[in-house]
């Protein structure tokens, strides 16, 4: 057994024009791929390891062996936070969450559009490359920020809505225009998971 891309769900062009076919491809095919092949071949030599569901090994990395712990932690993260991202991503028409989320929403953040300027801010002040996550925690949710490909759940906080604020999530249509992104990555938020995510996550 080995660690495998799981399926993206939609065709590349679903999310135009706010994210472009072109950077879902190579996104996809080759970025997310790339994590899958190198946590593989970090793990040769473990099949302890890699028969567990990648969100086992990095919700306790303290767990992993020394000697691996750095290639679950930036592969396995990798292969993990795309494999959750893609599916929290779909053209939404403008909705916005509803009921219990939309209550959840309100009562950490004030509004939804509170949320929104908090969440949108902290991707914005992101210094290099990581995540912008809506964490489940036991205080409600709250906006987290991580490096890398470092996911909450190694805090022991459960993401329900993340931003890739990698370059390459965004490069090749918006360059350097971070804040574009941003703002075009409300469109695509599937409010329908993040709900989802609210109640069953793991
Ligand atoms: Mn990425």
């Amino acid at each position: 057994m080995s660690f495998i891309l799981p399926e993206l769900g939609y065709k590349f062009d679903a999310l135009e024009p706010y994210i472009d076919a072109k950077t879902m491809e190579i996104h996809y095919t080759i970025h997310h791929q790339a994590y899958v092949d190198k946590l593989n071949e970090a793990l040769t030599n473990h099949h302890d390891l890699i028969k567990n569901p990648v969100e086992n090994l990095i919700r306790d990395l303290n767990n992993i062996p020394g000697a691996v712990r750095k290639q679950v932690q930036n592969f396995g993260g990798g292969h993990y936070n795309h494999s959750i991202w893609w599916k929290m991503l779909k053209v939404n028409d403008g909705e916005k969450p509803t009921g219990k989320l939309l209550k959840t929403i309100d009562k950490s953040f004030g509004s939804f559009d509170d949320f929104k300027q908090a969440f949108g801010g902290s991707a914005t002040k992101l210094f290099g490359s990581g995540w912008v996550w809506l964490v489940k925690s036991n205080n409600g949710l709250e906006i987290v920020a991580t490096q890398n490909q470092d996911n909450p759940l190694s805090m022991g906080q459960m993401p329900i809505l993340g931003i890739d604020i990698w370059e390459h999530a965004y490069y090749l249509k918006y360059q350097n225009r971070r804040a574009d992104y941003i703002e075009a990555f409300w469109k695509v938020v599937n409010w329908g998971k993040v709900s989802e995510n609210l109640v069953n996550y793991i």
